[in-house]
Formats: C-alpha cells, sequence, structure tokens
C-alpha cells in the first residue's frame, strides 16, 4: 500500500499511528508530497481529486481517503476491532471523540493558514473565535478526563492524543497545559504507547516557519 502524505500533516500522522498500532506499518509506503490549500499537487490530484493528504492506494489500485476512512480500513485489516467497536454505543462514542479531535484540527490549521497572510489581509476575527473555539475545546475535555480514561486506546483517542501533539508542534504558545491538568495527565500517560512516539512530526521547511501563529 502506498501513503500520501507529509510528516507535517496531523491527519497523516493519525494514519501512521493507527498503522502501527494495528502493526501495518511495514506494509505501508510513504509517499511525501507537500500540498497547500492555496495550491493543487498533479500527483496527489491523479488519485484524490481533493487535492488532500492523506490519500492511501491499495496494491489493487483502490483508493482510500480520508484520514477517518483510511483508519477504520486499517483497524479492519489488521484485526484491531477494539479502535473501531462495532457495538452502536461504543461506536458512536468513539467518532464522536474522533470528529471532536478532527474538529480541533481543523481549528488549528484554520487558524494556521489565517495567520500565514500577510498582515492586512488577515481577519482578525476568525482569529479570535479559532482561539476561543480550541479553548472550549479543550476545557470540555480537561472537565471529561473520567470520560478519556475510561475509553482507552480507540481511534478517537488516538486522534486526540496527535491533536494535542499538534497543538504542542504548532502552538506552543497557547499553552494548553497551563490551565488543563487533568488533560495534560492524560496525554502525558497516553502518548508513552510506542505508536505515538514512532510516528513524529517532522517539518524541514523553512517556509512553514512564520505561519506558526
Ligand atoms: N478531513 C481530511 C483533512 C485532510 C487535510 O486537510 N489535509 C491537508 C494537509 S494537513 C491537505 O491535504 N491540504 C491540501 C488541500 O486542502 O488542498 C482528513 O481527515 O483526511
Amino acid at each position: 500500500m502506498k501513503l500520501l502524505g507529509s510528516l507535517r500533516s496531523p491527519y497523516v500522522r493519525k494514519a501512521l499511528v493507527v498503522a502501527s498500532e494495528t502493526e501495518l506499518r511495514g506494509d505501508i509506503e510513504l509517499v511525501l508530497h507537500s500540498v497547500h490549500l492555496a495550491a493543487h499537487e498533479p500527483e496527489v490530484m491523479t488519485v484524490n481529486p481533493l487535492n488532500k493528504l492523506p490519500t492511501l492506494v491499495l496494491n489493487d489500485g483502490r483508493v482510500l481517503f480520508d484520514s477517518l476512512v483510511i483508519c477504520e480500513f486499517l483497524a479492519w485489516k489488521g484485526g484491531r476491532n477494539d479502535l473501531m467497536p462495532a457495538e452502536p454505543e461504543a461506536r458512536f462514542r468513539v467518532l464522536t471523540r474522533h470528529a471532536l479531535a478532527n474538529g480541533l484540527l481543523d481549528l488549528a490549521i484554520m487558524r494556521l493558514v489565517e495567520a500565514a497572510k500577510p498582515a492586512e489581509r488577515q481577519w482578525p476575527e476568525v482569529l479570535a473565535a479559532c482561539d476561543i473555539k480550541i479553548a472550549a475545546v479543550l476545557d470540555g475535555l480537561d472537565a471529561d478526563d473520567d470520560a478519556l480514561a475510561a475509553e482507552g486506546c480507540t481511534i478517537g483517542t488516538l486522534a486526540l492524543a496527535v491533536a494535542l501533539n499538534y497543538l504542542d508542534f504548532r502552538f506552543a504558545f497557547l499553552e494548553w497545559r497551563k490551565t488543563r491538568s487533568r488533560l495534560g495527565a492524560w496525554h502525558r500517560d497516553f502518548t508513552s504507547r510506542p505508536s505515538l512516539r514512532d510516528n513524529p512530526f517532522e517539518d524541514t521547511s523553512p517556509a512553514l516557519a512564520g505561519m506558526v501563529r
């Protein structure tokens, strides 16, 4: 299988982490691409007209996206039903946890893109609204740490661990742990998993350095 990806994309990292959890990482060739909302990458577009990473190309040519679909596929292929349970109550809980984590990532990326614009074209209301929503997500999770601990390791909690790591990677200035010690403690324990340690973010692109805030 080929995974079209980038080591600075949190959605790609989530797929790689799930690949490690399911012991399928060795079956995946990571093909690096650089994509941007304001451009398109012909090689990615050939298999995914949305131009999005991650995109998984199976050995028989079938193509899977987006990251949740890829994660579900890997959990199924790796026989890890616990990562995405079939029982409806557990399944909807995991899917909702995943939606919250992916929504947090969407807010972080939106903020990154807005902040990277020349100052005269930035929309300060968007930046402020992103900060309010990101804080609300984090406060809610901090208050709900018992449920988080009870969930164990699922596609939802793996996605959340990656999303919090992404805040550390791009938004260290937010210091999200400062007022959220319970969420911080959950994240510290959870990120000792080898799947998370073995698939770090990497960014060698100097062009992006200015996009951090
Ligand atoms: N909902 C998608 C989001 C993926 C996504 O937006 N990836 C970014 C990289 S971090 C991308 O490919 N952007 C290129 C573009 O929007 O053209 C998923 O979960 O896979």
